[in-house]
């Protein structure tokens, strides 16, 4: 159907990989970066109109539309494929077709799942390099029997007239055309290790969750693993990097990353929840990244890494906005047009370089705070699951569900504030459930369900939290300094985990009190603390609307324990004064 010039098998091997990247820059597909200042690292720019995920253009096709639900965009599995064959039809005329074994998780562990990508873009056989395992040893692993979720992705025209994003989880099979950015088109991704392995996770009694992990150790040694769900940029990378403030440090604090995105977690012989990062790599946010906020993924990207859609300064080496230090005095943006800092455009506004979504990629292994055990085939078991979202006001900075149930509720009615990660109005509050509204392949309502059943089968089911590192006061500024201070709350939420300090209870469910807090080196006071924790009974009862108006959607098809849940709610905020 593509009809490719030369078909090309990726082996995984360096030398492959170095005779890749080669052909890139005679090409101009990838840029060479300085190789004493950024060694092994290279950088790219995507077409203007391709610099997100396009949730739009992204389709789940099942048999029957009600088995996709009314949160996701669906086609008939046939009309999808005819329509996309259009497309695909000698789209890699004159260009080579990359043929990529890949594993999800640590090649042949009992929780991984074996992808191939076609492809007709070196860049994403880079990424892909980085993201996931990829190779010989995969290809050995699959044999010729075992199943594999079959990718298809062919740039074609970068016309976004002419670009679709089609899951068919009844086939194992995504086909993936018109764009060349990250979540559209490495494939293993959102693609295969969500809306794909949700499909496969619900059959099989797993969870695949747009979430990140992270150990947190204490003083005496131990470490407690939490997975972590938020939205799209909503401080996933940030938080499973973070290192604790001075003062905790000190005191022997540490955090391990596991992941920065996705999770598969299983419940174990021991009816406890584990969880493994399915990826390799990082694909993470550049703005707002510098060694202040996240000196972690400063040093993971200093080499071996590509950049997408940032300045590129005439020394080659690579900058964006809150980046590192000041900006070049001149340079090229995103867009590849010539840039200096506080050039304005006709409107008078701020030209920025850097695309808000532009990302690096760069392996985990790198990161100083890897996770000793981001290999083992066994994964950690997690102790907490956290939600998170940006609410400039409403939600307290952390609240605990009062069980299971409760959690799932929460999680099913999360909303947030848009951010540039997808195309659309940004800043408007969306429902997004569990962070999983483009990622669920299949009825969200009955993925409800079957969270609702997985803590059925858990001897001693994760607590689930909430957490709002975004809210503002009156002048707009976050009320919670965030980043690194977060840790005061990641250990309040396994100390509650383990039963050992008590809280207080609202509407909500259990919020710490101030005295609870490690607050060592951070001057925040008690009257601050009680704005982050102020619940507004009147803007609330207006969310709960919003909350009912939303699990209206799905009729007969949203667990009944979700609306016993909302009345529960609405009786205790009715009572609270
Ligand atoms: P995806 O990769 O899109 O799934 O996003 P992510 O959830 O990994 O988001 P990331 O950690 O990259 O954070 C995105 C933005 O949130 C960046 O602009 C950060 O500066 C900002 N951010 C992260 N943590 C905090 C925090 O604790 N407080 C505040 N105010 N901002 C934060
Ligand atoms: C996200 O948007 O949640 C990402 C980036 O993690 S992408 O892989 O492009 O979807
Ligand atoms: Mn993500």
């Amino acid at each position: 159907m593509c009809r490719p010039e030369k078909i090309v098998i990726i082996d995984g091997s360096e030398k492959q990989k170095k005779e890749l990247e080669k052909e890139a820059f005679s090409t101009g597909e990838l840029v060479r970066l300085n190789q004493e200042r950024l060694p092994g690292c290279a950088y790219h720019r995507t077409a203007p109109n391709d610099v997100a995920r396009t949730e739009n253009l992204t389709f789940i096709c099942l048999k029957k539309k009600q088995d996709a639900g009314p949160t996701n965009n669906w086609l008939a599995p046939r009309v999808a494929y005819k329509k996309a064959s259009r497309i695909f039809s000698g789209s890699m005329k004159g260009r080579v077709m990359y043929v990529i074994p890949f594993s999800m998780g640590p090649t042949g562990s009992p929780f991984s799942k074996v992808g191939v990508e076609l492809t007709d873009s070196i860049y994403v056989v880079l990424n892909m390099l980085i993201m996931t395992r990829v190779g010989k040893k995969v290809l050995e692993y699959l044999g010729h029997d075992k199943p594999f979720t079959k990718c298809l992705h062919s740039k074609a025209d970068l016309d976004i007239k002419r670009r679709l994003i089609l899951h068919f989880p009844e086939d194992n099979t995504i086909w993936s055309v018109g764009s060349g950015y990250g979540g559209n088109v490495l494939l293993g991704k959102k693609c295969l290790s969500l809306r794909i392995a949700s499909f496969i996770a619900k059959r099989e009694k797993w969870l695949a969750e747009h979430m990140l992990i992270l150990g947190i150790e204490k003083p005496n040694g131990r470490i407690d693993y939490i997975a972590g769900a938020f939205p799209s940029a909503c401080g996933k990378t940030n938080l499973a990097m973070l290192i604790p403030p001075e003062t905790l440090k000190k005191k022997g604090y540490r955090i391990w990353t596991v992941g920065d995105d996705i999770a598969w977690m299983r419940v174990d012989s021991d009816g406890a929840l584990w969880g493994i990062n399915p990826e390799s790599g990082f694909f993470g946010v550049l703005p707002g990244t510098n060694s202040k906020t996240n000196p972690n993924a400063m040093i993971t990207l200093q080499k071996n890494a590509i950049y997408t859609n940032v300045v590129l300064t005439p020394e080659k080496t690579v900058w964006w906005e809150g980046g590192e230090g000041p900006p070049p005095a001149k340079g090229t943006d995103w867009l590849g047009r010539p840039w200096r800092p506080g050039m304005r455009d006709k409107d008078g506004n701020l030209i920025k370089g850097a695309h808000p979504n532009s990302r690096f990629t760069a392996p985990i292994s790198q990161c100083p705070s890897a996770s000793f055990r981001a290999e083992h085939h066994h994964g950690v078991p997690i102790s907490a699951i956290i939600l998170g979202g940006r609410r400039a006001s409403l939600a307290p900075l952390v609240y605990e569900s009062f069980n299971w149930q409760h959690g799932v509720y929460v999680g099913a009615t999360m909303a947030s504030e848009r951010t540039a990660a997808q195309y659309g109005k940004q800043g408007e509050v969306r429902r997004d459930p569990m962070a999983m509204l483009p990622f669920c392949g299949y009825n969200i309502a009955d993925y409800f369900k079957h969270w609702l059943n997985m803590g059925k089968r858990m001897a001693k089911p994760p607590k689930i939290f909430f957490v709002n590192w975004f809210r503002k006061d009156k002048s707009g500024k976050f009320i919670w300094p965030g980043f690194a201070e977060n840790v005061r709350i990641l250990n309040w939420i396994i100390e509650r985990s383990k039963g050992n300090i008590g809280a207080t209870r609202t509407p909500l469910g259990y919020i710490p009190r101030y005295e609870d807090i490690d607050m060592d080196g951070l001057d925040f006071s008690k009257e601050k603390w009680d704005e982050l924790f102020f619940i507004n009974t009147d803007e609330w009862k207006k969310e709960l609307k919003e909350q009912k108006k939303f699990l209206d959607k799905f009729g007969k098809r949203l667990p009944k324990e979700l609306v016993e849940e909302h009345r529960a709610f609405k009786k205790r905020l009715e009572k609270y004064k």
